[in-house]
């Protein structure tokens, strides 16, 4: 019996010959790049956990050029590995064994923002933190964020259906995206680059390409709608002493914080004793099992600070909260927020990390944490919560000194068991790419399964986009 996390056999396709190599210098002159060392680090992802032996690595600027390789490629059987910052975590930015790297870096220009609609239009390899600073200077912002903001690129953004830290306030990237330009596995560009909030014209084909993986077809632009930058921004960092707490908190700030609330976090002590143990990050409060952080974006300081004040008080007065810490002035702000958005860089100076993505309804998630505890005894050097509590998305994370088989046998299909039977998700926000394919029917019925595959094959028949990623073994024969 093959393991569902076994290594995919090498499907038939074509290697890269000299006259394939000629016609991409031809057409990518100088950005045909073959060099091994120049090649490598797009060979490994970011958390060092897998890594393909790709040979070529092509940086287009152009969708023109994106259709030219695309075009050659599929004639010529070619398997085609997207890539945008390679900040993914499933194994799915790089190549398995020798697919050639078509990476989006160089496709970084703004195209267009329209300061009235608040549309921004940019192509797919723009770095999420760099559009950020873009539309700060103009008064508006992102309608999302997360850790990997410096490296990710929008397109990959849009290629995983990013969640983030500010999903819980704009809404996932189905509502915000209102347009894609994509190059199908045949090199032919759709142009649904759409910039109108409204458009009931037939089927609404660019959700298909949001959460595909690369899978699909290649995203070369991105149009999204983007909110006004806040006016008053907050930050409270605080302590819980019991998970029912916590959300009994998360309760209480939804009612008294309403429409200002832009997030609310969380991480528990294990977390804690990483960020202090690896990154030297102080605990700005006193130690608790649990803390939180929240965040409130609003047009009115003041309206926004007693709102806060009310919460805060009502919080401790009725012993939810037992500890906490305000920011109102950007470093602060930045400080706390560090605390949460560097827990997976703490993780990777802990061990070899196991990484679990789960969604669930959000009065279990922590359940899912303590069981595994429980379960795994003291097999694992740490085993860490944290996430998203305002969408329900827990990242559950084990560690041990390095890669244990028997570990890892212990934690699946234990952890897709326990997700599946509340009905929750093996994957929230990061995908399936290669590591989770395999798992997909903890999550999805066996026909909707069958279902991707058939779009899968009318989109790419001959299978060369990103090959081994998102869809079942299975299904690939
Ligand atoms: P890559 O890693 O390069 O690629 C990811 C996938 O998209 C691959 O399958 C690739 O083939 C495909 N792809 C990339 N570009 C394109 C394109 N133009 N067209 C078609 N396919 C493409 N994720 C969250 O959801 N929420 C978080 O809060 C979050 N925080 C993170 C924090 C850290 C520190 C790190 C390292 C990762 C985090 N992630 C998070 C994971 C997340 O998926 C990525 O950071 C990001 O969305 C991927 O963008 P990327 O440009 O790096 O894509
Ligand atoms: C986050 O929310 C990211 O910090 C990464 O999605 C989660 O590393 C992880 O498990
Ligand atoms: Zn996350």
């Amino acid at each position: 019996k093959v393991s569902p996390s076994a290594a995919p056999e090498r499907l038939p396709f074509c290697r890269v010959t000299e006259e394939d190599l000629a016609f991409f210098r031809k057409i990518l002159p100088g950005r045909t790049i073959v060099d091994p060392d120049l090649v490598e680090p797009s060979n490994v992802d970011w958390l060092k956990s897998v890594r393909g032996s790709s040979e070529v690595l092509l940086r287009p600027q152009t969708t023109e050029e994106v259709s030219q390789i695309l075009s050659y490629c599929n004639s010529r059987n070619l398997a085609v590995n997207p890539q945008g910052g390679n900040t993914g975590l499933v194994g799915g930015s790089v190549p398995v064994y020798d697919e050639i790297i078509l990476s989006t870096s160089l496709m970084n220009k703004i195209l267009n923002f329209d300061s009235i609609s608040g549309v921004l239009t940019c192509q797919a390899g723009c770095v999420l933190e760099n559009l950020s600073f873009y539309l700060e200077e103009r008064d508006y912002i992102m309608p999302l964020d997360l850790g990997a903001k410096g490296s990710c690129q929008i397109g990959g953004n849009v290629a995983t259906n990013a969640g983030g830290l500010r999903l819980l306030r704009y809404g996932s990237l189905h509502g915000t995206v209102l347009g894609l330009e994509l190059v199908l596995a045949d090199g032919q560009v759709l142009d649904c680059l759409s910039t109108l909030r409204k458009d009931n014209t037939g089927y609404d084909l660019k959700q298909l390409f949001i959460g595909s993986e690369g899978t699909l077809g290649v995203i070369t632009a991105v149009s999204i709608l983007c909110p006004r930058k806040p006016k008053s921004v907050n930050v409270v960092f605080l302590g819980c002493e019991t998970f029912e707490q916590l959300l009994k908190t998360f309760q209480l700030c939804k009612g008294m914080l309403g429409e200002i609330l832009s997030a609310f976090e969380f991480l528990d002590s294990e977390c804690m004793r990483l960020l202090n143990t690896h990154l030297k990050l102080p605990n700005p409060i006193s130690d608790c099992p649990f803390y939180i952080v929240i965040e409130t974006s609003g047009s009115d300081p003041t309206h926004d600070a007693q709102k806060l004040h009310n919460f805060l008080e009502d919080a401790m007065t009725s012993s939810l909260v037992s500890d906490g810490t305000v920011a109102t002035e950007e470093a602060k702000i930045k400080a706390l927020w560090s605390l949460r958005e560097r827990v997976t860089e703490a993780l990777t100076h802990d061990g070899f990390t196991y990484k679990y993505d789960i969604s669930l309804p959000v009065e279990r998630i922590y359940q899912l944490v303590t069981d595994m505890r429980k379960h795994l005894g003291n097999q694992a050097k740490s085993v860490v919560g944290y996430g998203h509590v305002g969408d329900g998305n827990l990242h559950l994370n084990v560690t041990s000194p390095s890669k244990d088989p028997a570990l890892l046998a212990a934690i699946e299909p234990f952890v897709y068991e326990w997700t599946a039977s509340c009905r929750g998700s093996i994957s929230a926000e990061h995908g399936l790419g290669l590591k989770k394919r395999n798992y997909i029917y903890y999550s999805k019925q066996s026909q909707a399964v069958a279902l991707m595959g058939n779009i899968k094959a009318m989109l790419d028949p001959k299978g060369i986009l990103n090959p081994y990623k998102t869809l079942p073994d299975n299904l690939k024969q």
